[in-house]
């Protein structure tokens, strides 16, 4: 599989296959794959990079080295209120990369191979689909480290897995395998590590052969039901997007520039 580098980080690879599909991967395999500040802001410039890239259909996050996906926040960067980086500034700026994998009109796939921990595993759980290899190890560990993720990291966990589960993984911090984690519904898919990004493209590939603005619309709907107000300003923007490109909008618009009354008596009134 051909990768062509977008750009260049410091903490993170950011990668494009000419089929359409972006990868985005935590490039800190000696501490498997934590995140610093640095290595977030990153990948919220690379997600932005994404979202305006029209070549870019899917995009996939993962981490380097076949051993971690992402074992969440750098403990030893961890200071007074939050992750401390090189601007001395404590943050907790994954928040905002949660949010952003979630209301991008794109699919996002974790592509999983060893631990997916802690803030972490919260990063793969906000993904659209999840895809493991048989050596992933999924689990949560704030109530051990003194930390925890009451947001997505909870209540969309438990959308998932259900109350009873998300509970259990929050409560007793244990970590499951790619079996457990497919039989409680947390992953899509469980392959062979040297499969894993064969598969995860295909996957990747089927999608893109897909409408788009279908895709675009479903996601943003599956989050509407869960996202309140916010979730509903995301389909809802949307139905505007759709609505921009028919001639009666243009009449609208069209109408304002002529400085004439619009006419929209053409426009059908459907039952
Ligand atoms: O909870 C939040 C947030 C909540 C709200 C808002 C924002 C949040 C942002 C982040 C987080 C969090 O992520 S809290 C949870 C932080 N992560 C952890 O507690 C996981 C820590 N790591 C482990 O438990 C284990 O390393 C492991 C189960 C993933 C793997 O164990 P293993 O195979 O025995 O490897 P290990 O020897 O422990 O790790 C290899 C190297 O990587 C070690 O360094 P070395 O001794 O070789 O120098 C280890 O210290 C380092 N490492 C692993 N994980 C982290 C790490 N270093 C810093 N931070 C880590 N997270």
């Amino acid at each position: 599989i051909q990768w062509e580098t977008i750009k260049e980080y410091q903490e993170i690879l950011f990668q494009f296959h000419e089929a359409g599909i972006a990868k985005i991967s935590i490039n800190r395999p000696h501490v498997h794959n934590a995140f610093t500040p640095l290595t977030v802001k990153e990948m919220i410039d690379a997600m932005n990079i994404c979202r305006d890239d029209e070549r870019i259909g899917v995009i996939i996050l993962t981490g380097e080295g076949g051993r971690a996906f992402c074992s969440g926040g750098d403990q030893s960067v961890r200071g007074h209120g939050g992750y401390i980086g090189t601007d001395a500034v404590p943050r907790l700026n994954v928040l905002d990369l949660q949010k952003q994998i979630r209301s991008i009109p794109k699919p996002v796939v974790a592509m999983v191979a060893g631990w997916a921990i802690g803030g972490g595993h919260v990063l793969h759980v906000v993904c659209d689909l999840s895809i493991a290899a048989e050596n992933a190890r999924f689990g949560q560990t704030g109530p051990n480290v003194g930390s925890f993720d009451g947001g997505f990291g909870a209540s969309y966990l438990a959308r998932v897995v259900g109350q009873k589960k998300a509970r259990e993984i929050w409560f007793l911090c244990d970590q499951y395998n790619a079996q457990e984690a497919l039989d409680m519904g947390l992953v899509n898919k469980v392959v062979p590590l040297e499969k894993l990004e064969e598969t995860t493209v295909e996957w990747c590939l089927k999608m893109l052969e897909k409408s788009p603005l279908a895709l675009r619309m479903l996601k943003s709907a599956f989050n509407a039901e869960l996202d309140g107000q916010a979730g509903i300003q995301e389909l809802a923007g949307n139905a505007t997007l759709l609505y921009y490109l028919s001639d009666e909008a243009k009449e609208g618009k069209n109408a304002f520039l002529e400085k004439r009354k619009p006419d929209f008596s053409k426009f059908p009134k459907f039952p």
